[in-house]
């Protein structure tokens, strides 16, 4: 009880009112003719609020003045996790809330227009709990990481031009047992033990809990009357493809829309002029995933183009979003993209690596990339939560198909399963797939990582997200990936993929080797039998301390690493055969996690060093990778080995 009353103390600020809305825009802001977009990278200054109870920030109204003059700030870059930024081991572990601000200037044209601008401060994520005031009024707060929010700050800003314009973000990393992922707060009250009010923040998932401003904050203009969403589904037959539309507008009830379909090069294919609309493409050029076609990641560009009638005149929008036509479907065995048999060859991920931690970074993003196309690898999981809209982009641009999670990761507990974490969890299901439903890349929603689906509770909260998930969007699949036994999962019932993560030899029977094939068999079995749908294995691997060498292989050694994979190899190529369409590494990279003494310095099980260097285990993914992508597709030879 204690640990609870202290999470929400943690958790919500006195006073909260909840200004704007919640949720971001459904399209993700970007330079148009008619929008301009101003980024607020860089550094920050920041304060941790170290009061015993964490309000001191909202005691004293730290929004309402500049921060310093609160006390000592310090310099913060954002995007950024702040963990790992100074040499101050408090502020890595630190919970509760902080505090960043920035002063930016406007352009005048953005303020003074005040008829015919609207000013928006996006914020693209903010672990977990956020509260943004400008100059001193809140505009918005929101629940949760890994996704975008953001406020319209017009009448703030355009009340004071020439001023620079103050933004305060305070967020709070604390979780608990009704947020997403969950966690609890644990005061240890021995005073023997430790220092009065110690407690530390208990979670159930394995990767370091960085927090902070990890994406993008941008200020960016509309016309008042906008373009608010953009929806797009597509399909094709014989040789016509379909882009299906709709076309939201907020602020005139008198406009009038034009649509063009392009190609890449610019030419138009077909145009439109409803609100909701079907568009036809003669001969279209697919969306093909990476290595299943000469021409991966074909996209189309559809542009909105919106004349309306406000009080002032006629003001107009322009936006522009990407098209892959392209369709998916799921049998009893396979997978079908284009109508054509995928297997998943790719890797899980984290966002995660030294210094920035979960911060964005282009050339970690361009990095990894590379070494995705390097290894042969056509898809991957957002483990375990959404990745940056700039991740997103260039998987639909490159082909690399993405089954994409939400951050329902280390749900172990009965409390997690109750009705306040349900609504939550329909709320961020919403939000993620408002941010990514047009993108052709996203092939499969997964509502869940490894939760307690045994629970008798599970059974009545997957059915519900699941059915969410699926309203929403009927045009995806939807899964959640399970390490329960396949006869007590209450949540297989309703997934369209069963996905399973197993470390045979590892977690269990610990260094043997030769029991991997039987067991690994005996899984793929009982799942088939049990539920005639295809599988996905999600996850498997093993530590590999890089530079840590043994014959025979043994544990944590680069040999052992590699024995485990060629074991897992030998009965997926059995299967794959029949009904398991796919097999994700664990991991693509050695990340950070939580100490313990399971963990040298985070998760070894990368294939790559969290420097992105290879172990041996890369090259073999490698060969079979592109062994597989030889095998499943009709290459040119050009393509058919990644030339470095
Ligand atoms: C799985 C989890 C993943 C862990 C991995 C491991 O889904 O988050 O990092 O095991 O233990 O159970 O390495």
């Amino acid at each position: 009880m204690a640990a609870l009353r202290l999470a929400c103390l943690l958790l919500l600020p006195p006073l909260v009112l909840l200004r704007g809305r919640a949720g971001a825009g459904p399209l993700c802001p970007r330079d148009t003719p008619s929008r301009d977009l101003k980024e607020l990278g860089g550094l920050w200054r920041f304060r941790a609020d170290t009061s015993e109870r964490r309000d001191q920030g909202f005691a004293q109204r730290w929004y309402r003045r500049p921060l310093e003059q609160s006390g000592p700030v310090i310099d913060m870059p954002v995007p950024a996790s702040f963990n790992d930024i100074t040499q101050d081991p408090s502020l890595r572990r630190f919970i509760g809330w902080v505090w960043y601000e920035k002063e930016v200037l406007l352009p005048k044209h953005w303020l003074q227009d005040t008829f015919k601008t609207r000013v928006v401060l996006r914020v693209g994520s903010a672990h977990y709990y956020a509260i943004v005031w400008v100059n001193g009024v809140q505009v918005v707060e929101h629940e949760g990481g890994h996704l975008p929010f953001e406020a319209d700050i017009s009448t703030i800003v355009q009340a004071s031009p020439g001023d620079p314009c103050r933004i305060t973000i305070a967020v709070n990393n604390t979780l608990s047992p009704y947020t997403l992922p969950p966690g609890t707060i644990q005061y240890l009250k021995d005073e023997s033990k430790y220092p009065k009010g110690y407690f530390v923040q208990n979670t159930k998932f394995d990767f370091f809990n960085y927090a902070g401003i990890h994406r993008p904050v941008v200020v960016y203009t509309t016309p008042v009357a906008y373009i608010d969403d953009i929806t797009v589904t597509t399909a094709f037959s014989g040789n016509i493809g379909v882009v299906r539309y709709e076309v939201s507008v907020i602020g005139s009830s008198q406009y009038s829309l034009s649509l063009n379909l392009r190609e890449k090069e610019g030419k138009v294919v077909a145009t439109g002029q409803e609100a909701v609309g079907e568009l036809k493409v003669v001969d279209p050029k697919l969306w093909w995933p990476y290595l299943m076609h000469e021409n991966p990641g074909y996209l189309y560009y559809l542009e909105v183009k919106l004349s309306a009638q406000v009080d002032e005149g006629l003001t107009e929008d322009v936006y522009t979003v990407p098209v892959g036509i392209r369709t998916v479907h799921v049998t009893s065995s396979q997978f079908l993209i284009n109508g054509k048999p995928f297997y998943f060859h790719g890797v899980n991920k984290h966002e995660d690596a030294d210094i920035r931690g979960k911060g964005l970074d282009w050339s970690l993003i361009a990095k990894d990339f590379n070494l995705l196309k390097w290894l042969g690898a056509n898809s991957f999981r957002t483990s375990h939560y959404p990745y940056a809209e700039e991740i997103m982009d260039l998987c639909d641009a490159y082909g690399i198909v993405v089954i994409d999670e939400c951050p329902g990761v280390g749900m172990k507990d009965i409390e997690n399963f109750g009705n306040q974490s349900l609504a939550h969890h329909l709320v961020v299901m919403e939000e993620l797939i408002r941010r990514d439903k047009n993108r052709p890349s996203v092939v499969m929603w997964s509502v869940a990582n490894e939760p307690a689906s045994e629970l008798p509770p599970a059974a009545n909260y997957f059915k519900t997200v699941i059915a969410h998930t699926k309203a929403i969007d009927p045009t995806r699949p939807v899964t959640f990936v399970s390490n329960a036994n396949y006869a007590r999962d209450h949540g297989a019932p309703y997934v369209d993929v069963i996905c399973v993560n197993s470390y045979f030899s590892w977690y269990h029977d610990s260094g043997h080797l030769e029991v991997i094939q039987l067991q690994l068999n005996t899984q793929f079995e009982n799942w088939y039998e049990t539920y005639h749908k295809p599988i996905i294995q999600s996850e498997y691997g093993a530590d590999a301390v890089s530079g840590l060498h043994s014959d025979p292989p043994l544990m944590f050694s680069e040999e052992y690493q590699v024995a485990v994979l060629k074991q897992y190899h030998a009965v997926l190529d059995k299967k794959r055969k029949v009904y398991v369409i796919g097999e994700l590494i664990w991991n693509f990279a050695d990340f950070m996690t939580d100490q313990a003494v399971t963990r040298v310095l985070g998760n070894k099980k990368g294939i790559f060093t969290r420097q992105r260097q290879p172990k041996p285990a890369a090259f073999v993914l490698r060969d079979r990778y592109w062994k597989l992508a030889n095998e499943s597709s009709c290459l040119p030879r050009t393509v058919q080995y990644y030339n470095v």
